[in-house]
């Protein structure tokens, strides 16, 4: 009674959306100070956000919101949402031990290392509702280093539990994806029909969406506070993604899942051409994410339009653009299409019936093979994921030829999470 009141009061806040560029300005050589900053803001966004996700839960349609899996996904959402409102607050004294330091730290100042890829772009716009924020607006403390030692060891302290919390809540959330997906199927063995109506779609997208942007936080925060940190990276966020690697390796994996799924003598050749220094912004394991979904899609049309035997796959060609505003990655393969009329469903979260045993909490996982193109959701989600950071996922298909994907990532990484 009192939890559900609760969390309605959160859900009348507004969520706060932080860019790519905000997450790596406030994270340059975070101090422990600027760490507990951080802290505070997803001490408050956190729930926020949570609650915003128990609701939408709640207002599914009849039937679907009453399903075990959905119920099973809500009690996760409920005991993050919580764990993160019962956790301690800063007290008054740490918090006024953290603004003394960071008013004396004013004189070390530290810049962002040059060579952006818009260096037009790296004013910080956009206002928040949350208290945290405003320092971020007026481009003031965080700017500005504070020296460890002036700071109570209780500032460390609090980072490591608050840091803790994070990792076991984000454990909590692993197996939200494929729960909801069992939800789906059977909501949709319900309605005998394999088609999920717009409003499930979408909620769908929101929910894996605002998903992909907590854990990116969490991810985050937790990656702050290691002590050990590789020069390019800024937490999860590489500053200087070298796509034809991260493409590259990209490549090498999806052939060796799709050579090791069909049992292939030869693998169809993939073939990359990519500006060689190209680096931007972004958060590789994403880009590998997506570029690899891509691939296996590509490469298991081609593998069943020619059959598993053949010597002379038509390659399959990778494109790199790189523009000034998008960086955009081609994929193109020969392998049949896809007919106009049936594009529409690639998008849906369930296209195929090959998926239903992996989603059997049943079934033994030990003896069975993952499908080479996942189960249905890989490229709604990595849609998601391109669009997360102002991106974009496109495909165009030539039906008895083959399919163009048109991956769209924006160097502006002044692009603001989107929330539902
Ligand atoms: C296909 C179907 C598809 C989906 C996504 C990417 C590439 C391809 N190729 O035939």
């Amino acid at each position: 009674k009192d939890l559900a009141h609760r969390i309605a009061h959160f859900a009348r806040f507004p969520q706060t959306g932080v860019s790519l560029r905000q997450m790596v300005e406030f994270g340059q050589n975070p101090s422990q100070g600027t760490l507990l900053r951080a802290a505070q803001f997803l001490h408050d966004e956190l729930p926020i956000r949570l609650a915003h996700r128990v609701v939408e839960l709640d207002s599914l349609p009849d039937n679907l919101n009453q399903m075990p899996s959905v119920l099973r996904v809500k009690r996760m959402y409920i005991d993050s949402f919580n764990e993160l409102i019962n956790f301690p607050r800063v007290s008054d004294r740490i918090k006024s031990a953290v603004k003394s330091a960071t008013v004396q730290g004013m004189m070390e100042r530290r810049h962002l290392p040059g060579n952006h890829p818009n260096p037009s772009c790296s004013d910080i716009q956009r206002s928040t509702s949350s208290h945290w924020i405003p320092s971020i607006q007026h481009r003031s403390s965080y700017h500005y280093e504070v020296k460890p030692t002036e700071l109570p060891v209780e500032v460390s302290e609090y980072n490591r539990s608050f840091v803790k919390a994070l990792e076991r809540i984000k454990r909590r959330h692993d197996p939200v994806v494929t729960t909801l997906a069992h939800g789906v199927v059977e909501y949709k063995q319900l309605l005998k029909t394999d088609r999920i109506d717009n409003h499930v779609q979408h909620f769908l997208d929101r929910f894996y969406l605002s998903r992909i942007g907590i854990r990116m936080l969490i991810g985050q925060q937790i990656e702050l506070n290691q002590q050990q940190r590789h020069p390019d990276y800024v937490g999860v966020i590489c500053t200087h993604t070298r796509v034809a690697d991260v493409v590259q390796e990209a490549i090498d994996n999806a052939r060796y899942i799709c050579g090791d799924y069909y049992m292939l003598m030869n693998v169809p050749e993939i073939e990359l051409h990519c500006p060689k220094d190209l680096a931007f912004m972004y958060m590789p394991s994403h880009l590998h994410h997506m570029i690899f979904e891509l691939l296996k899609n590509s490469l298991r049309a081609v593998v069943e339009l020619y059959g598993d035997e053949s010597e002379n796959y038509p390659p399959i060609k990778v494109v790199v653009a790189a523009g000034n505003e998008d960086i955009t990655i081609k994929v193109s393969d020969e392998g049949g299409g896809i007919p106009r009329s049936a594009i529409e469903e690639v998008w849906t979260y369930m296209y195929t019936t090959a998926q239903t045993p992996m989603l059997d909490p049943e079934f033994d996982k030990s003896d069975f093979k993952a499908p080479l193109a996942g189960f249905g959701y890989g490229l709604p989600l990595s849609r998601l994921y391109a669009r997360y950071f102002g991106g974009d996922l496109k495909l165009i298909s030539m039906e008895g030829y083959g399919t163009d994907a048109y991956l769209h990532l924006s160097r502006l990484s002044n692009n603001e999470e989107p929330l539902a």
